[in-house]
Parts: structure tokens; C-alpha cells; sequence
């Protein structure tokens, strides 16, 4: 075990349980080749659950992936549990209603996956499904999250931060942002086939950072969450986090990142410019046209009468964030 442990990644005190050294051992052996990503232990709670007519359903399994935890990043608010994590979701291209991107996109196929890393580049490149898992260090970051409807959920990603993927492919002076693209494959993405169930967006959907903002230690790549590969309705295999901004920043199920010179369309702006803007901090004193961003609604193990109202803080609570604005209106440029 300790030989084991010795060439695989480094364990610190706390990652020394059970699960982690496991984890550690078969990066460990998928590293020498003995065992491919198929052979990975299949943990999800839900795999072949039984539907209401009785039948077995097929579920999306999802697997561990080794990892440490990232101590600047445990804060000590209550998690939302996995459960809600990945059953209340926002993904259109599988419906308009929390509970539809759990109910159908368990048949996503994310195995093989490639990202495209291009545009203003000095290296272009791609990366594959394993890459996801095996270019950088896989950290566990807890972050608040916060979507633009006002609720908000406490989530244990895995990722890796986008600047090391940035680092890697060298942008010229001349990109000022990055855009970034979801997969678009209507035959697996029913909201892609209808404006109806996809909700009048033009997919692929699309989203942007300013450099700075890309660049930002916060800005995570998340491959997973609750220590397992990401479920398809959460974004899998790779979404964007950005835990500062409303939650439809945060894009999902990535296969393009793209160095730009100007500010890339982002789908919700083209969608409402007047109700969401590129930039979309997380900002209690600017309200949405239609209602406040004052407080929100914190998605916890409780029922829904939980009394559960908290105030929403400045970039969600990220103060750390706000030099990036300095001098900037955000009333403007929300
Ligand atoms: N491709 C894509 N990405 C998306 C969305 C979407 O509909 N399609 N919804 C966004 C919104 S509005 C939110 S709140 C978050 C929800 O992420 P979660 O379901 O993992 O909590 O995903 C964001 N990313
Ligand atoms: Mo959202």
C-alpha cells in the first residue's frame, strides 16, 4: 500500500481515508495501463433504479475520481445534499424543468469526449476524455452557488482551476476573452430538436469570460462533484464553475474553448439582453427586472417549508473578486 501510494499522487493527512487511498491506487494502475476508465467502480446511487412502471430505467453511472481536497476552499456552510445537487437542475437541451436534465440525459454519451482548446492561441489543442481526468491535479473545491432565479446550493466540485489549461496553451496578446462552447448533438439533446422543449434558445450554447476573469484562481473546470465523475445532468464529462457570477456562466458538457479579441455572444444575453447581461455578478443591489436579488432561497437537506431565506452577498459572497471591477458600473454592466 505505501509503495503504492508512494507513486501515485501525494496524500496529505486528511485525504488519508479509505476511499482515498483506493482512489489513489487504481490512478495508480490506470497510470501503468492495467485498468481504462471502463473498468472504473461504478458508485452512483441511482444506477438502475426501478422506473414507475417497473421497469428497469438505464442510469448514467458515475464513478470516483482521485482527488485532494483544496483547503482554501472548504468553507463551513451546510452542503446541499447530492441528491438535490442532481436532481434540481437548469440544463435546457433536456427540458425547461428542474427535474427534466435527471430524467433525460442519463443516455448522454460522454465517453468519448474531446475538448478543443483554439483560437488566439500559441498551442491549439485538444483534450481527450481521459485527459479530463489526467492532465492536472484533481482538487475538491466547495463553493456557493447561485442561480439568476434566486436560489442557491453549497456544492463539493472536482475540477481543476482553467488557468493551468490556459497556462498550457499560451494566448496571444491579442485575446481579451474566452468563449466556450456545449456540445450540440440533437439526437441525444432533445431540447436541441425543439424550440419547444429546449426553450427558444439557439443551441449550442455559448458562453464568455473576460481574460482576468478566466484567469482567476476561483475559475474552476469541474470534471466532478460529491468525489464521482459529474452525472450528465450537472454537465458531464466537463462544465465551467465560476462561483462569483450567476449560475448560467457556469456552462456545461464543454467542447470548445476559444481565445477571442472580442467579447463572445453569450446565450442568455441573446436570449434577454435587457434581463442578463455578459457579465452576470452576483449582486444583491441590482435586482432582475422581474424580481430582487436581495436575498435567495439556500436549497438544503430540509422540505420546502424550511425556512431557508438568506441575505445574497456581494460576488456571492467572493470579495476577493471585486478588484477585477474596479471602476466599472455594475449597474451597466450587469
Ligand atoms: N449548456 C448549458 N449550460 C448551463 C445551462 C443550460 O441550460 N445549458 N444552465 C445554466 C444555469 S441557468 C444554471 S443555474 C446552472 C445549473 O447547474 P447545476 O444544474 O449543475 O446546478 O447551469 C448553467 N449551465
Ligand atoms: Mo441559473
Amino acid at each position: 500500500m505505501f509503495k503504492e501510494q508512494s507513486i501515485g499522487k501525494v496524500l496529505t493527512e486528511n485525504d488519508v481515508t479509505d476511499e482515498n487511498i483506493f482512489l489513489n491506487r487504481r490512478k495508480m494502475l490506470k497510470r501503468m495501463g492495467f485498468v481504462g476508465a471502463g473498468s472504473l467502480l461504478a458508485t452512483s446511487q441511482n444506477a438502475n433504479a426501478i422506473s414507475l412502471f417497473g421497469k428497469k430505467k438505464e442510469s448514467f453511472v458515475t464513478a470516483p475520481v482521485a482527488h485532494t481536497k483544496n483547503t482554501e476552499y472548504q468553507i463551513t456552510e451546510t452542503l446541499t445534499p447530492e441528491s438535490k445537487v442532481t436532481t434540481y437542475n437548469n440544463f435546457y437541451e433536456f427540458g425547461t424543468s428542474k427535474s427534466d436534465p435527471a430524467e433525460n440525459a442519463q443516455s448522454l454519451t460522454v465517453n468519448p469526449w474531446e475538448v478543443k482548446i483554439t483560437g488566439a492561441v500559441e498551442k491549439s489543442f485538444t483534450l481527450s476524455y481521459d485527459d479530463l481526468y489526467n492532465m492536472f491535479d484533481i482538487e475538491e473545491r466547495i463553493y456557493r452557488f447561485r442561480c439568476v432565479e434566486a436560489w442557491s446550493m453549497v456544492i463539493p466540485w472536482l475540477g481543476f482551476p482553467l488557468y493551468k489549461l490556459i497556462k498550457k496553451a499560451k494566448p496571444l496578446s491579442k485575446a481579451k476573452y474566452v468563449a466556450f462552447k456545449t456540445l450540440y448533438r440533437p439526437s441525444e439533446m432533445p431540447g436541441q430538436k425543439s424550440r419547444f422543449v429546449g426553450g427558444g434558445i439557439d443551441y449550442p450554447y455559448v458562453e464568455g469570460l473576460r481574460m482576468d476573469e478566466a484567469m482567476h484562481p476561483l475559475t474552476l473546470m469541474s470534471v466532478g462533484v460529491y468525489g464521482k465523475t459529474l452525472p450528465p445532468q450537472n454537465g458531464a464529462p466537463i462544465r465551467l464553475v465560476v462561483p462569483w457570477k450567476y449560475g448560467f456562466k457556469s456552462i456545461k458538457s464543454v467542447v470548445e474553448i476559444n481565445f477571442t479579441e472580442k467579447e463572445p455572444p453569450t446565450t442568455w444575453n441573446i436570449l434577454a439582453p435587457q434581463e442578463y447581461g455578459f457579465y452576470a455578478n452576483v449582486n444583491p443591489a441590482v435586482s432582475h427586472p422581474r424580481w430582487s436579488q436581495a436575498s435567495e432561497r439556500r436549497i438544503t437537506s430540509g422540505g420546502l417549508l424550511t425556512r431557508n431565506r438568506i441575505d445574497t452577498l456581494p460576488f456571492n459572497g467572493y470579495s476577493e473578486v471585486a478588484s477585477l471591477y474596479d471602476g466599472m458600473n455594475l449597474r451597466k454592466y450587469y
